[in-house]
């Protein structure tokens, strides 16, 4: 029975210690995404952080608030051009502004990302390499945010996005230069100067279904296991449209592609984009996309937790990447909560409660 059917009873003054030190839902129906994520099971519920955001002070309370997000992921910060602007010149300030305020406000972090395609400086993208030179800037770049952010992190992303949706791989700098090894090569460096409890994540988008991409990645984690290669997660990013969505079943069948290998899976970046103008029936299926979402990770062992790939619309990635979609957020323009919100607390407190 979903507990807002329930009336609410005060408790009578008889009630055992234990039934007065637990009130009663509905005094306290929403006590915050994280809260309820941890009383379901999970480590977290979580959001990603841009820089863009830090000076809206009403934003900012939300975000660090650990009882609505228990853990953050720097949104650009710990990306490879801001790392490493020029070459062996580490610059830690646009992740810190985020990584900081989170230790403070006791947040798991999710660290993003050491070896992805985009988001590359010029002098690295641009450069002339051999094999040997390439392998030497990438452990030297793992070897010093590594050993910056130390134990800090409860994973990283150590390679993002290397397949294609037709599960070839990506055309990048480093397929080009180092082979398809390069990956592994990340995953052992990454092991070799993060802290050993730190988990180590591929991490991709389109791989929420059982696809020609989610299964390359299941062979990848697979073969990797058996040679040895150090992987402790798969990040299902979860970037979804409206009326195009997975359903609870297509995301519970991808994270079971990857449980029985002994990887943990999480989703890393959730969000619903809508096909605008928006409505409130698009919000209704937008809520359940977010609710289906969350709740398959809830039913999946080994599912540790959600991240959304930020909560307030006017900053989401989406606007600007897919002219004539936006609204992919739990809160709205004015910071309101939205349908979607409510649905993705209500489903957690059904397992919670
Ligand atoms: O949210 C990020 C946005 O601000 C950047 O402009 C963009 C650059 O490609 O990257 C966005 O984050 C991406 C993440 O790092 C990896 N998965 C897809 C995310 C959305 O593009």
């Amino acid at each position: 029975m979903k507990l807002s059917t329930i009336i609410p009873l005060l408790p009578l003054a008889s009630a055992t210690p234990t039934q007065q030190a637990r009130p009663h839902p509905s005094l306290n129906k929403y006590p915050g995404l994280d809260i309820l994520a941890k009383r379901a099971g999970l480590l977290y519920f979580g959001t990603a952080i841009d820089n863009v955001v830090l000076n809206n002070s009403a934003y900012i309370s939300i975000a660090h608030n650990s009882s609505e997000f228990g853990q953050v992921t720097p949104s650009n910060g710990q990306k490879w051009m801001y790392i490493e602007p020029s070459r062996n010149n580490f610059s830690y300030s646009m992740a810190d502004a985020i990584v900081k305020p989170a230790i403070r406000a006791r947040q798991m972090r999710r660290c993003h990302t050491f070896v992805w395609h985009n988001q590359l400086p010029a002098w690295l993208e641009g450069g002339n390499w051999t094999k040997a030179e390439l392998t030497g800037v990438l452990e030297n770049h793992i070897r010093n945010e590594a050993r910056y952010f130390g134990n800090g992190c409860y994973a990283w992303d150590v390679v993002n996005e290397a397949f294609e949706d037709d599960g070839s791989f990506r055309d990048s700098i480093w397929l080009r230069v180092l082979g398809k090894e390069y990956i592994e090569l990340a995953f052992r460096f990454a092991r070799k100067y993060v802290g050993r409890r730190v988990r180590l994540y591929y991490n991709d988008y389109g791989i929420e279904r059982v696809n020609v991409k989610s299964k390359v990645v299941a062979a990848m984690v697979k073969d990797f296991i058996d040679r040895d290669i150090p992987i402790d997660g798969i990040g299902l990013q979860a970037h979804f449209t409206v009326g195009r969505a997975p359903t609870y079943d297509d995301v519970k069948a991808a994270l079971n592609l990857f449980i029985p290998l002994g990887v943990e899976t999480a989703l890393t970046e959730l969000d619903v984009r809508i096909q605008l103008p928006d409505s409130l029936e698009k919000q209704a299926l937008q809520a359940q996309v977010y609710a289906n979402s969350t709740k398959a990770c809830m039913d999946v062992g080994d599912c540790v937790g959600v991240t959304v790939w930020d909560f307030w619309d006017p900053v989401s990635w989406v606007p600007e990447t897919f002219p004539g979609y936006g609204n992919a957020c739990l809160f709205d323009d004015g910071l309101k909560r939205k349908q979607a919100y409510y649905a993705v607390s209500d489903v957690l407190r059904d397992d919670g409660e």
